[in-house]
């Protein structure tokens, strides 16, 4: 899957006297396909796999939603998974992001993508808490959800289950936590590795770090499979992992 033209992220490199809270700023935006890419163990191989899960569980006519789309890497591996001219199935596929930076870029790369597919690509500035969502067969929430308060997740689940047609799936992919210390401490110090192999200095993996707390909140793989099933779905499990890093199916 071919990702966009990016610059070097930068953002931690320089010490500062206050890390401010992670925002998806412009900043931010201008960096995102490399600061993702070197900092998310497995995530190309993830939006590969999501143009794959398309081509599997869309349904003709119906909408697929890639919710916290940022530039569109997975919103592009939805498209081509729904395919060209004639042999595509007639799907509306919808990306929706809160970030007015990123629908803004999100929509030239869109606009320039003449390569993954000819479905119909509708983009949303909106807050996913409470957009509309109708007759859906696929939903992505490609490491969005772990971005919402933690008591606002079950609402969104059960509309998102709701809206899915028989047959439907959730891919939800998220950062993990575990229960087990020695595991749970064992996992960071994997992905940071895994962050120092990729370029990032030790001070711009703690300050990353201090900048996510209370921003981005992980959960164990239970704590989602139980509220998966609380929200209606009645099987979910674990497709992709990688250290702390993984992605669930949630079939309707
Ligand atoms: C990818 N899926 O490349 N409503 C809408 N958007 C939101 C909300 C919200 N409440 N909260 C956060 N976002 C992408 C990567 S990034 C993950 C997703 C990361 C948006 C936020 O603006 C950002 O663009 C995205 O969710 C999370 O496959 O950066 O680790």
């Amino acid at each position: 899957m071919s990702q966009p033209h990016t610059h070097k992220d930068t953002i931690y490199a320089a010490p500062s006297d206050v890390v401010e809270g992670f925002r998806f700023d412009d900043k931010v935006v201008a960096v995102f396909p490399d600061m993702i890419s070197r900092s998310v163990p497995g995530y190309s191989t993830i939006i590969n796999m999501i143009s794959q899960l398309t081509e599997r569980y869309a349904q003709h006519g119906t909408h697929c939603y890639d919710l916290g789309c940022s530039l569109g890497a997975a919103t592009l591996a939805m498209r081509q998974g729904l395919g060209q001219g004639a042999s595509q199935k007639n799907c509306t596929l919808v990306g929706i992001d809160n970030s007015n930076s990123m629908i803004t870029h999100c929509q030239k790369i869109i606009d320039a993508d003449s390569s993954q597919g000819s479905a119909k690509v509708l983009l949303i500035e909106d807050d996913i808490e409470n957009t509309p969502l109708h007759a859906a067969s696929i939903v992505v929430l490609n490491f969005t959800l772990q971005f919402l308060a933690l008591e606002k997740r079950t609402a969104l689940l059960t509309r998102i289950a709701d809206a899915l047609v028989p047959g439907g799936v959730l891919i939800l992919s998220e950062k993990l936590a575990f229960d087990e210390p020695r595991h749970h401490e064992l996992m960071i110090d994997l992905h940071h590795n895994f962050k120092r192999s990729q370029g990032y200095s030790d001070l711009e993996i703690a300050q990353k770090r201090q900048s996510l707390e209370n921003v981005l909140i992980p959960e164990t793989f239970p704590a989602h499979q139980a509220r998966l099933k609380e929200a209606g779905f009645s099987g979910v499990e674990l497709w992709f992992q990688c250290f702390n890093f993984a992605s669930m199916i949630a079939f309707k």
